[in-house]
C-alpha cells in the first residue's frame, strides 16, 4: 500500500466520492457538480451538449475510480500482461457502453431524466471516436472490451490521430476531436523522447552502437480507460500524440522570427494530425513510418519502464510481457527492443534477441500480397539508421539458419529474406514480423491455412503458425444496439450470464419450433426495422417499406469484398422488374438494399462503385414502375454508430467476397448475432458460421477457394466473352454502358476490370449469386420458415464472441491468467 499523508483522510474521502449502483439521486449530484464546476453552467443555460458532457464526466469519475483501483491491484500482483498494439482503435461511441457495463443504465436514465434531459437524446450528442476504418480496427476495440471482461491483465497502445483522412464519398476530414473529448485523460506527465534521422556511431569491440542527433520530439500519453462487463477490471487504452520538445522557440520569436518561432511545436504535431487508413494497400509513405515508429518507440519505453520497476534480469521478461502486434503496422517495436536491449541496456545481442523472440506475437489480417508492408530501403535507412543495421543482423542470422536447411537454394533465400532484391531495395515487414515472433495467427480457419499455403508458404518451416478466429463483443453487438432482443433473450433464459458466457444462447435453438417465441423474436426485428426506417427518412430524405427485405452489406469498399456483385443483382433485379408485367410484379419479393462502408481516398475503382450505388439508387428510387419492389441506399459517413441501427434491423447478410480473399469478416458475426440469414461465399469465418448455424440455415454461393486460381487463370489466358460467362451480366452492363443510370462512359474502368481479366470472378460468380438471391425470396414468402432460420442463425453465434477469441489468445499465445480486482 503506498499512501502519502494520512492514510484515513485518504480513505474517507475516496470512500466520500462512491456512488451507489442505484442510487439516482448520488448520481445526480455527480452529474450538477460537474455542470457548475467543471463547465461552469447552470440549469439555466445548460444546453444538451453541457448535459451530455457533465453526464460523461460523472460516468468517468466512476470509471477512474476502477481504472486506479485496477492498475494498483496489477502493480502489486504483477501478473504477466499482455499489451495489444493496433494502430486503429474504433471505439464508437463510449457514454452508453460505459453506463451498461457498469450496470448503471438505469441509473443514469432516471438522473438525467430528473435533471430535465432525455437520456437517448444526451447519447446522440456523443461523437463517434473514429481511430479506424474497417475490421481491423473494429476487432480491436471489440478485442480490449474482452479483455477487461475476462479481467486479463491488459492494456492497448494506439496513436491518437486527430483527423480521419479516409476522406471516404465526400474527402471531408473527420475532426473528431474537435470537441473537448471527456473520455480521454492526458498524462502529460508521461512522456518519452523519440528520435527520428541521426547518425550511427558503432562501439568498437561490441554489438552496440549510439544513435544520435537528427529529430527529436516527445510523444504523451492520453489514456481512455475501458470498462469490463460486470466486472471491477478496467483496461487502459494509451494513445500518443507527438509534441515538440521545445514547445516555443523563444530566440526565433525575440529575434522577430516568429514563423520559425513555432515551426518546430507545429512540424512534430504534424506526426500524429492524420490517420492513415489500413486499406489493404500500403502506400510507402514516410509519414506513415514515422506514426509507427513513434507509436511503437513510445510504447516499448512505456512497457520496459513498468518492468524495471520489478527490479528483475532483463531474460525474465518473457514471463511477464507479450506483446500483441494487430497486424504488421507495430512491426518496428521488434527492433526496438532489440535496440534498447543492446545499445541502451548493454545486453549482448545473442541474448536480446532471445528475449525479444519470446515477447512477440503478431497476427496477420489479409493474404493480399498488394497489402503487405514494405518500406523502400533509403527511406528506411535515412529515417531510422539504426535499426536498419540491426534488422540487417536479423536478416543475416536467419538466412543462415535457412541456408543451413536448404543447401544451395538461392532462390529460396532471395524469397525469404527481409530484404527485398530490387532497386529500390525493400524492407519486408511481414518477413521481420514472422521472423521476430513466436507465433503468427490468421483470424479464421480458412485464412490460417491459405496463409501457410500462399503467401507465407516458404516461411511456414518455423513453427508457430496458428489460428484464432475473430469474434464481436455480444456486449456492444447485441445488449447495446438491440436492447429488445437481449432482453427476451435474458427473458427466456433467466439470466444476464449469457453475456459473458455467449454459447449458452445455444440453449435457445429449439425455441426456433416455438411459435409464441417466433412471433416475439419477428415483432422485435420488425420495431428495428422501423428504427432504421425513421433514420433513413429524416437523415436521407428515404422512405423504404419493412416489409421488405433489408440486404445488407456493410464493410469497407474493396474489389475483392465485391460490392459490385450485390450491385449489379440490383441492376439485374431492376431490369427485371421493368420487363415483368403489372402481374408479375405482384410476385416478386420486395427488396431494400442496404450499403455502408468507407472507400481510401486514392481507390479509383472503389469510389466509381460508390458513384454507381448512389446513381443506380437515384433512378431505381424514383421509378414509377418499381414502386416499393426496390430501394437502394447507400449510407454515407459510415460509422460504429450507424452500424449499431443498421445491424438489428438486417434480414440478410450480404458476405461475397471472392473465395480466398477475405480473411474473416467480423459483419458477418455482428449480423448472424442479430438473427440476419448469411448470403454468403465459402470464405473467411463465413466457413465456420455456415458450419455452426447448419448450411440449410444459409445461402451459399460462389466458387470455392481451391477453384479461384484455375478460373483466374483460365479468365487470363483462354478468354471467354463476358456473354459466355454470363449472359445475365453482359445484359447488365449493357444497361449501365446505355446511361440508363447516368454518365455512361464513367464507368468504363470499372467494367473492364470484369470485362478483361476479372480478377475478383464477379462474372464467374453472378450466376450463383442470382441463384442464391431467388431462394432468399422464395425463403421469405414463407415468414415462419425464415423466422426458424433468423432464429437457428442468432443462436448458434455462441462461438464468434471476441470473449471466446481473447481466450484464445490467452489461452494459446500469451499464457496469461485473469486477474480480477477484488469486489470490496
Ligand atoms: C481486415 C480483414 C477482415 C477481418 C478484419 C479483422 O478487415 O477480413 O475480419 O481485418 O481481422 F480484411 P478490414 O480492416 O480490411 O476491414
Amino acid at each position: 500500500e503506498w499512501t502519502v499523508g494520512d492514510a484515513q483522510t485518504w480513505k474517507t474521502a475516496i470512500e466520500a466520492e462512491q456512488v451507489d449502483k442505484d442510487d439516482v439521486q448520488g448520481v445526480a449530484n455527480t452529474v450538477v457538480r460537474h455542470v457548475t464546476t467543471t463547465l461552469a453552467r447552470q440549469a439555466g443555460n445548460l444546453d444538451e451538449l453541457g448535459a451530455y458532457q457533465a453526464t460523461a464526466l460523472s460516468v468517468r469519475d466512476q470509471l477512474l475510480k476502477r481504472w486506479n483501483e485496477t492498475t494498483s491491484y496489477h502493480t502489486k500482483n504483477a501478473p504477466k500482461r499482455v499489451y495489444y498494439l493496433s494502430i486503429e482503435w474504433l471505439m464508437g461511441r463510449t457514454l452508453d457502453n460505459a453506463v451498461l457495463n457498469l450496470d448503471m443504465r438505469n441509473t443514469y436514465e432516471s438522473a438525467t431524466q430528473k435533471l430535465g434531459f432525455n437520456f437517448e437524446d444526451l447519447l446522440n450528442e456523443e461523437r463517434d471516436a473514429a481511430l479506424g476504418n474497417g475490421g481491423l480496427g473494429r476487432l480491436a476495440a471489440c478485442y480490449i472490451d474482452s479483455m477487461a471482461t475476462l479481467n486479463l491483465p491488459g492494456w492497448g497502445y494506439g496513436l491518437r490521430q486527430l483527423i480521419s483522412s479516409t476522406g471516404e464519398q465526400l474527402e471531408a476530414p473527420d475532426p473528431w476531436l474537435d470537441r473537448e473529448n471527456p473520455w480521454e485523460i492526458p498524462r502529460l506527465d508521461v512522456s518519452y523522447p523519440i528520435r527520428f534521422y541521426g547518425r550511427v556511431e558503432a562501439i568498437p569491440n561490441s554489438s552496440r552502437a549510439i544513435w544520435s542527433g537528427g529529430n527529436e520530439c516527445l510523444a504523451v500519453a492520453y489514456d481512455v480507460p475501458i470498462p469490463g462487463f460486470a466486472t471491477k477490471n478496467t483496461a487502459n487504452l494509451r494513445l500518443w500524440a507527438a509534441r515538440p520538445i521545445q514547445g516555443f522557440d523563444l530566440n526565433s520569436f525575440n529575434a522577430g522570427n516568429y514563423e520559425a518561432s513555432v515551426a518546430s511545436s507545429s512540424d512534430a504535431e504534424n506526426i500524429t494530425r492524420v490517420l492513415y487508413p489500413n486499406d489493404n494497400m500500403y502506400a510507402g509513405k514516410e509519414l506513415r513510418l514515422k506514426q509507427q515508429y513513434l507509436w511503437c518507440s513510445a510504447s516499448l519505453q512505456d512497457i520496459l519502464r513498468r518492468y524495471q520497476k520489478l527490479n528483475l534480469p532483463w531474460d525474465q521478461l518473457p514471463d511477464y510481457v507479450v506483446i500483441q502486434m494487430n497486424d504488421t503496422h507495430p512491426t518496428i517495436s521488434i527492433v526496438e527492443l532489440m535496440r534498447i536491449l543492446i545499445d541502451e541496456e548493454e545486453v549482448p545481442y545473442d541474448v536480446a534477441w532471445g528475449i525479444t523472440t519470446k515477447v512477440f506475437a503478431y497476427t496477420n489480417h489479409t493474404v493480399l500480397p498488394e497489402a503487405l508492408e514494405k518500406w523502400p530501403l533509403p527511406l528506411f535507412e535515412n529515417l531510422l539508421p539504426r535499426h536498419l543495421q540491426i534488422i540487417y543482423t536479423i536478416n543475416m542470422n536467419f538466412l543462415n539458419e535457412v541456408a543451413k536447411r536448404f543447401p544451395g537454394d538461392m532462390d529460396r533465400i532471395r524469397r525469404m529474406s527481409i530484404i527485398e532484391e530490387g532497386t529500390p531495395k525493400f524492407v519486408r515487414m511481414a518477413h521481420l514480423a514472422i521472423v521476430g515472433s513466436f507465433k503468427v495467427n490468421g483470424v479464421a480457419a480458412l485464412h490460417s491455412q491459405l496463409l501457410q499455403s500462399t503467401i507465407f508458404r516458404d516461411l511456414k518451416g518455423r513453427d508457430g503458425f496458428t489460428n484464432v478466429t475473430n469474434g464481436v463483443t455480444p456486449r456492444r453487438w447485441l445488449l447495446q444496439c438491440n436492447p429488445r432482443l437481449a432482453q427476451l433473450i435474458t427473458d427466456t433464459l433467466g439470466s444476464e450470464h449469457w453475456l459473458v458466457n455467449l454459447k449458452q444462447i445455444s440453449q435457445l435453438l429449439p425455441m426456433a419450433d416455438n411459435a409464441e417465441f417466433r412471433h416475439a423474436f419477428r415483432e422485435i426485428k420488425i420495431e428495428n426495422k422501423a428504427r432504421l426506417a425513421d433514420v433513413l427518412h429524416s437523415e436521407l430524405g428515404l422512405s423504404v417499406d419493412v416489409d421488405s427485405i433489408f440486404t445488407c452489406q456493410i464493410k469497407r469498399l474493396h474489389e475483392y469484398k465485391r460490392q459490385t456483385l450485390n450491385l449489379f443483382g440490383i441492376i439485374h433485379r431492376y431490369l427485371r422488374i421493368k420487363k415483368a408485367t403489372p402481374q408479375e410484379r405482384k410476385k416478386i419479393a420486395k427488396h431494400t438494399a442496404i450499403f455502408a462502408g468507407k472507400a481510401a481516398p486514392g481507390y479509383y475503382i472503389a469510389k466509381l462503385v460508390i458513384r454507381l450505388i448512389v446513381n443506380v439508387a437515384k433512378i431505381v428510387n424514383h421509378d414509377p414502375d418499381v414502386g416499393d419492389l426496390l430501394r437502394v441506399v447507400f449510407i454515407p459517413d459510415y460509422s460504429v454508430s450507424v452500424a449499431e441501427v443498421l445491424i438489428p434491423a438486417a434480414d440478410v447478410s450480404v458476405q461475397i467476397s471472392t473465395a480466398g480473399t477475405e480473411a474473416s469478416g467480423t459483419s458477418n458475426m455482428k449480423l448472424g448475432l442479430n438473427g440476419a440469414l448469411l448470403l454468403g461465399t465459402v470464405d473467411g469465418a463465413n466457413v465456420e458460421i455456415a458450419e455452426d448455424v447448419g448450411e440449410d440455415n444459409a445461402f451459399l454461393l460462389g466458387h470455392l477457394a481451391a477453384d479461384v486460381e484455375a478460373v483466374r487463370y483460365s479468365n487470363s489466358y483462354n478468354p471467354t466473352s463476358l456473354e459466355e460467362r454470363s449472359p445475365e451480366l453482359a445484359a447488365v452492363f449493357k444497361a449501365i454502358e446505355a446511361g440508363t443510370f447516368g454518365d455512361g462512359h464513367v464507368y468504363e474502368p470499372l467494367l473492364k476490370t470484369i470485362y478483361d481479366h476479372d480478377y475478383y470472378l464477379v462474372s464467374n460468380d453472378f450466376g450463383s449469386y442470382l441463384a442464391a438471391e431467388n431462394l432468399v425470396d422464395e425463403l421469405w414468402a414463407d415468414q415462419e420458415e425464415w423466422t426458424k432460420k433468423s432464429i437457428r442463425t442468432a443462436f448458434a453465434m455462441g462461438s464468434f464472441t471476441s470473449d471466446r477469441s481473447v481466450q484464445d489468445y490467452a489461452d494459446s499465445i500469451w499464457s496469461i491468467e485473469p486477474d480480477p480486482v477484488p469486489e470490496n
